[in-house]
């Protein structure tokens, strides 16, 4: 079988569709080449002296693993120098990063979780980077975090690498959803799934079953008849998966079907939800309807959320279709 590699996609797709103009490319090639250095480093584990925590804070609150800061370090030093990029923001950092002076300023603004997943980095389960790119606003001179305050509608490329059994990257441009395999070999990623299409119906759903008590009645409804099964309301069968990564939950979903959720609880209204706008619910919003799924805060199609804040959360109930409706459906009611 004759291989495709992500380079020759990227020229093939922008003959096709026009929609992957040169420097989106380097772009895209650069957070590709900088995900086969973070899967090096997460290869490695204890061998490479990067397990365990980093004894420091994010803008957060959360406490950061030595991971979560190589792999934003990978990422800054990667996409700096290219000339296509006018700043970047980052799940770990608490202010945007504009390009240096020393280097020419591009049109596009990269976004990422360099390391999703954290909690599951000691303990060998599949992790990995969520990325969103944007359009600089026209005449922009000098990035200010204004300037990223755009809906997710405006995203002109989201992908994520998981870094499980295999190393994979999934990518969309707004014309589909396409599969990466990395030949840890030949260090190249070959294209090994087109047009990514997520089955419309599901008997498998995702959340962390743990903060119940703490739901909203839309939720608990749901998921109660859900839990019902074949007698209950639904009329079938469920089950639960939940891995603790989004990008391995996503993933998964993809490519068999099912509904994540991490939903808005009573717990603490100044935080809807643990997922990020901007690094998390955008970008896989965006690979989730491309790939014919739905995406949704409970009330609104996830993509045309107004930002107000670089860092702000998001309740996300993602994945099949028909799953999705009924869910934002019972929010309404
Ligand atoms: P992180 O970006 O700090 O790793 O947090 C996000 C992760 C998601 O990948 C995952 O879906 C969720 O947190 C798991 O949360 P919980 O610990 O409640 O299961
Ligand atoms: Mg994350």
């Amino acid at each position: 079988m004759k291989r495709v590699s992500l380079t020759q996609y990227l020229v093939e797709e922008q003959r096709l569709h026009n929609n992957i103009p040169a420097s989106l490319r380097l772009l895209i090639e650069v957070v590709a080449r900088a995900c086969k250095t973070i899967s090096h480093s997460v290869g490695k584990g204890a061998l490479g002296d990067i397990l365990g925590s980093a004894n420091t804070e994010n803008i957060q609150g959360e406490v950061q693993k030595k991971l979560d800061v190589i792999s934003n370090e990978i990422l800054l030093e990667a996409n700096e120098w290219g000339g296509h990029l006018a700043a970047m923001a980052s799940e770990e950092m608490e202010s945007i990063h504009p390009i240096p002076n020393r280097y020419p300023m591009g049109e596009y603004m990269l976004l990422f979780d360099p390391l999703d997943g954290s909690s599951n980095i000691d303990v060998n389960v599949s992790i990995g980077t969520i990325f969103s790119v944007l359009k600089a606003p026209e005449g922009m001179t000098a990035p200010t975090e204004a300037d990223f305050m755009q809906p997710g509608s405006q995203q002109v490329a989201a992908g994520y690498a998981v870094y499980g059994p295999q190393t994979m990257l999934v990518l969309t441009t707004g014309a589909g959803v396409n599969c990466f395999t990395l030949d840890r070999e030949m260090g190249s990623w070959v294209l090994t799934q087109k047009d990514l299409q997520i089955p419309e119906e599901t008997k498998e759903f995702a959340i962390n079953m743990s903060n119940q008590r703490h739901w909203y009645p839309p939720v608990t409804r749901y998921v109660d008849e859900m839990l019902a099964g074949k007698t209950g309301p639904r009329g079938k069968d469920f089950n639960m998966r939940w891995i603790a990564s989004m990008v391995a939950d996503v993933h998964r979903i993809l490519n068999r079907g099912g509904i994540f959720m991490y939903p808005a609880d009573l717990r603490d209204p100044s935080q809807p939800g643990k997922l990020r706008l901007m690094y998390e619910a955008n970008p896989m919003a965006f690979i989730v309807e491309q790939a014919g799924g739905a995406a949704t805060d409970g009330r609104q199609r996830i993509l045309d959320i107004a930002p107000q804040k670089l860092h702000q959360r998001v309740p996300v109930f993602l994945g099949s279709k028909s799953e999705v409706e009924r869910v934002t459906a019972y929010h309404q009611e």
